[in-house]
């Protein structure tokens, strides 16, 4: 089929099949030893949680449904006369495990340009946000109040059975993808002063849409690098804050609006999707701090005083990635055929060379090497939007395409409401004490 929906249908079925197959074999197996120290480190490297859509390897990085960054650029359809995937092929991939064929792929686009419209009183919420309020902040609140015209929280008043939860899930969450363009682009223009919004070309793709609806779209340059910039943020396996917390509230049954307004919160964390704009900001203090031709030693000096002043370098470590990030390398790789001599993709190289040494001497960090936020502001400056503050709105609008499939498989495969248990350092100390 060219439907999406129509193919998932045929898919369900069998992984329900197969999820039953799994627990009955390996239900009562343990993955080993719980520390007291993952209770209170952030439950790093705890075994917690399913996610098929990508899976993140420590030395490799990610892969989508199996497939490198590498693979996905040669393996998935372009758009005509692009070379980056289109985002639209990767959800299809995300959620089905198949690379889609080009008409599939078109059928995404139009789909989603069908429902791209935001009801009036959404745009009215926007339109009354101080530009002083954060885009993320008005971002999340949009996207929380399309909860409005949630198909699955009408179904499940309606009374739904359980077994049909993913209909309504999946109508939700593409209406939720379909209009991030116009919510993300509205932000812009109004924060920044950039005038009114064109309407939807529905003959194009999402990230033509999305450039346009910036203000963007006449230059291939930055639609190209939208399409390999939502293809790389998209998902980032089920752990990390964003992708967690929408599955989190997911399992309440809230529906996507809701669970994916609360993943755009944690998004909006500087430790977590706010580092693309930290990183932005960073890289131009010290621009003006040590001038734009800087030596080597002036630049380590200054990373040096950003440690020494308590503070991270923003764009480098990573919670589980122990080598430089393949969505940095994607980044770094486009940035060497479109903008090489760029001043500050050059600055963003020098310090590649001086901060993973750096990192290591301070002797903290587990992993000293870049990832995906150190090097995204760069490429979108280079195309003149140098707009920190809106960097993470684009990093969010990628996010929901993870979140989404998450969701849908969720809801399909009766995924329980999550309920950790948790523990005093009272009881810690008691259980522990005499061992
Ligand atoms: N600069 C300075 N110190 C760093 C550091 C960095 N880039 N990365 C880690 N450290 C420090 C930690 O703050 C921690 O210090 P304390 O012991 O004083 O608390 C210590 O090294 C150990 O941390 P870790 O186990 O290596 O890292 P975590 O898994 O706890 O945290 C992350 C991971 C990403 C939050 C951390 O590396 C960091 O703060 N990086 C900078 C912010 C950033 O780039 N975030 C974006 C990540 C990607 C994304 O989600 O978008």
């Amino acid at each position: 089929p060219t439907s999406l929906k129509e193919r998932l249908a045929e898919l369900i079925p069998k992984e329900i099949e197969n999820v039953k197959a799994v627990r009955a074999a390996h239900g009562k197996k343990a993955f080993g030893p719980v520390l007291v120290d993952q209770l209170y480190g952030g439950m790093r490297g705890l075994p917690a949680l399913i996610w098929d859509g990508s899976v993140l390897d420590a030395e490799e990085g990610i892969r989508f449904r199996g497939k490198t960054i590498p693979e996905c650029q040669a393996l998935l359809p372009k758009a005509p006369g692009g070379t980056e995937p289109l985002p639209e092929a990767l959800f299809w991939l995300l959620l089905t495990g198949e690379v889609p064929t080009p008409e599939q792929v078109a059928e995404l686009s139009r789909d989603w340009a069908a429902r791209a419209a935001l009801p009036e009183f959404v745009e009215e919420i926007l339109d009354r946000c101080p530009p002083t309020l954060h885009p993320m902040s008005q971002f999340s609140l949009a996207v929380t109040a399309l909860n409005h015209n949630s198909a699955f929280a009408k179904a499940y008043q309606d009374g739904i059975s359980k077994k049909e939860y993913w209909g309504p899930t999946f109508e939700d969450s593409m209406d939720l993808i379909a209009k991030l363009p116009n919510i993300a682009g509205r932000i812009y223009r109004n924060v920044f002063g950039k005038g009114k919004l064109p309407a939807i070309d529905a003959s194009k793709d999402y990230s033509w849409n999305l450039a346009n609806l910036l203000g963007f779209s006449e230059s291939e340059g930055f639609v190209e690098l939208l399409r390999l910039y939502i293809t790389i943020h998209s998902d980032h396996e089920g752990g990390n804050v964003s992708a967690h917390t929408g599955k989190l509230v997911g399992s309440a049954l809230s529906d996507p609006f809701l669970a994916y307004g609360a993943a755009l919160n944690g998004l909006a964390g500087p430790l977590h999707g706010l580092a693309n704009q930290e990183v932005l900001i960073w890289l131009r203090k010290m621009q003006s701090t040590i001038g734009e031709d800087a030596t080597d030693e002036a630049v380590r000096e200054y990373v040096w005083s950003t440690l020494k002043g308590g503070q991270v370098v923003p764009g480098y470590g990573h919670a589980v990635l122990r080598k430089t990030d393949p969505r940095y390398t994607a980044q770094r790789e486009f940035a060497l055929k479109h903008l090489p001599d760029n001043k500050l993709f050059k600055l963003v190289g020098q310090i590649y060379n001086i901060v993973p040494d750096v990192l290591l001497e301070a002797g903290k960090a587990k992993n000293p090497w870049p990832n995906v936020d150190a090097h995204s502001g760069v490429l979108l400056t280079h195309y003149g939007m140098d707009q920190m503050q809106f960097y993470t709105v684009l990093f969010g609008v990628s996010r929901a395409f993870g979140v989404a499939a998450q969701l849908i498989w969720d809801r399909a495969l009766g995924a329980p409401l999550e309920r950790p248990k948790s523990y005093s350092t009272v009881a810690i100390d008691k259980m522990f004490k005499d061992k």
